[in-house]
């Protein structure tokens, strides 16, 4: 079973970790044509590259009851507004799923992404979760509140 320790490091711009194994999820509020970006206000998930296998715009999904029938609605937001979010990266039956929701409410019980992934080919032995932010163009401040780690394999 993999050992995944808890760190936090700050890169500075770009990464550093070009070779390093690595499985991103990122909040992106710029749009680098170099990576492929769909936009500056995405989600995506990367694998050993800063090109994202899968992203979606910044989003959550919120189901409703109109007319007698339950409806799914894509709510956007932006990332850069300074409200604070949630998000849930949840890794189950070779699947990686990320939700996002407005710190107030409660998660949305469908994920904005969810996609296959071989974590074999990407985990090591040995390996460490934390976070990087980065200013490429401009200056932007990253706050996290809180995070939790848990691992139930
Ligand atoms: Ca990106």
């Amino acid at each position: 079973m993999p050992e995944i320790t808890p760190m936090m490091t700050v890169l500075g711009s770009g990464f550093a970790l070009h070779r390093a194994r690595r499985l991103i999820i990122e909040f992106d509020v710029f749009q680098d044509n170099r990576f492929g970006d769909i936009n500056d206000n995405h989600v995506g998930i990367d694998i050993n590259s800063g090109r994202s296998t899968v992203s979606e715009k910044a989003s959550y999904w919120t189901e409703t009851r109109t007319g007698g029938k339950n409806q799914w609605l894509f709510k956007e937001v932006k990332l850069s507004s300074g409200d604070n979010y949630k998000v849930w990266i949840e890794y189950k039956n070779s699947k990686v799923s990320v939700t996002l929701a407005p710190a107030h409410l409660r998660k949305p019980k469908r994920p904005l992404i969810e996609t296959h992934v071989d974590l074999s080919k990407v985990v090591l032995e040995k390996m460490y979760t934390g976070f990087a932010g980065s200013m490429d163009r401009g200056i932007k401040r990253h706050d996290i509140w809180s995070w939790s780690f848990e691992n139930t394999a």
